[in-house]
C-alpha cells in the first residue's frame, strides 16, 4: 500500500506544552521504516504549519479559533489529496482538535465509517465545555455542532452522520457532554462495555454496523490506553485499554481491508518516559498495517 504520513503539530486545542512534538516522537520511534518492512511504500509530507503556534498561550477560545481553523483546513486539504491519489494517510498529532479537519478531508467524496477511540467523548461545544479546549470538541464539530468556523472547515456543514460513528473506550465525560453524546445517535462502547463483553465482541458489533461502508477512518487518541502503558498524554485517565486490547483492535481492523485513513493523536513526549508512548503507537500502526504475530 501507499501510505502518506502527515504531521499536525497542533497544540492550540489544549493547554499543555509539548503535544506539538508528537509527530517527531512518532517518526523517531520508527514509523516509516516499520511500515516499509511490512512491504508498504511511505511518503512523508512533513508537518503542517500551525499559525500562532508558541505565541498564543493562555488565550481565549475566540482567539484560538482562527489559527485552529486554518490548520484544520490545511489538514482537510492534505487528507483529501492523499485519498484522491489512492494513498492511505496517517495523520500524526498533535492534539485531537486536528481531526475535525482530517475526517472531513478523507470523506470528501464518499462517506466513511468513523471509529473514534478515546478515553474522552470529544463531544463538547463552546456552550458545554468547562475547559474551553477545542480538543474536547472535534467529534461534536464533525456532527455539525459547535463553532460555525470549525463546522465549516473544508466544506460547509456536518461531515458525519451519527449512524456512521462508533466511539470506543470512553470513561471520562463532562456532565453536559454526557447528555449531548448520549442523545447524538452515535454508537458508544464505554470501558464498561469492553469489560463486560470484551473487545472482540465490541469490534464485531462495530464492523457489523459498518458492513455497507467500504471505508473506515480510525481516529485514535492515545489516551484511550491505560496511562500505565501510555504515560505520554496530556489528559491521562485511569482504567483504560490494555496494550493487548488496543492491538486486537488494530489486528481486527487490518483483517477488514477497509482502512482508509488514520489519526494517531495526543502523544506528548514531554510527559513521557523514554518515548514509550510513541513506540507504542508505532507497534499499533504495524498491526493496523498488517503485521501478524505468526
Ligand atoms: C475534557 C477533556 N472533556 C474537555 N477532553 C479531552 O476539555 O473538554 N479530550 N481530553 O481528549
Ligand atoms: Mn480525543
Ligand atoms: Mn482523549
Ligand atoms: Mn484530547
Amino acid at each position: 500500500k501507499k501510505i502518506r504520513i502527515i504531521g499536525i503539530p497542533m497544540d492550540l486545542g489544549q493547554n499543555q506544552r509539548g503535544v506539538d512534538m508528537g509527530p517527531s516522537a512518532i517518526r523517531y520511534a520508527g514509523l516509516a521504516p516499520t511500515l516499509q518492512a511490512l512491504g508498504h511504500e511511505t511518503f512523508d509530507s512533513g508537518d503542517i504549519t500551525i499559525p500562532g503556534h508558541y505565541s498564543l498561550k493562555n488565550t481565549s477560545l475566540e482567539e484560538r479559533l482562527p489559527p485552529i481553523r486554518q490548520a484544520c483546513q490545511r489538514a482537510y486539504e492534505l487528507g483529501k489529496t492523499a485519498v484522491t491519489n489512492g494513498e492511505i494517510p496517517i495523520f500524526l498529532g498533535g492534539d485531537h482538535s486536528a481531526s475535525l479537519g482530517t475526517v472531513g478531508g478523507v470523506s470528501h467524496d464518499s462517506p466513511v465509517g468513523l471509529i473514534w477511540v478515546d478515553a474522552h467523548g470529544d463531544f463538547n461545544t463552546p456552550e458545554t465545555s468547562a475547559s474551553g479546549n477545542v480538543h474536547g470538541m472535534p467529534l461534536a464539530v464533525l456532527l455539525g455542532k459547535g463553532a460555525k468556523e470549525l463546522v465549516d472547515v473544508g466544506r460547509p456543514g456536518a461531515k458525519m452522520t451519527p449512524e456512521h460513528v462508533v466511539v470506543i473506550g470512553v470513561r471520562d465525560l463532562d456532565e453536559k457532554e454526557k447528555v449531548l453524546l448520549k442523545n447524538s445517535g452515535c454508537t458508544v462502547f464505554t470501558m464498561r462495555d469492553i469489560d463486560e463483553f470484551g473487545m472482540r465482541t465490541i469490534l464485531q458489533n462495530t464492523l457489523e454496523k459498518f458492513k455497507d461502508l467500504p471505508r473506515i477512518h480510525l481516529s485514535f487518541d492515545m489516551d484511550v490506553i491505560d496511562p500505565i502503558e501510555v504515560p505520554g498524554v496530556g489528559t491521562p485517565s485511569h482504567g483504560g485499554l490494555t496494550y493487548r486490547e488496543a492491538q486486537l483492535l488494530m489486528e481486527t481492523l487490518a483483517d477488514t481491508n477497509k482502512l482508509h485513513s488514520v489519526d494517531v493523536m495526543e502523544i506528548n513526549p514531554i510527559l513521557d518516559i523514554s518515548n514509550r508512548s510513541a513506540q507504542m503507537a508505532v507497534s499499533l500502526m504495524a498491526s493496523l498495517f498488517g503485521k501478524s504475530i505468526i
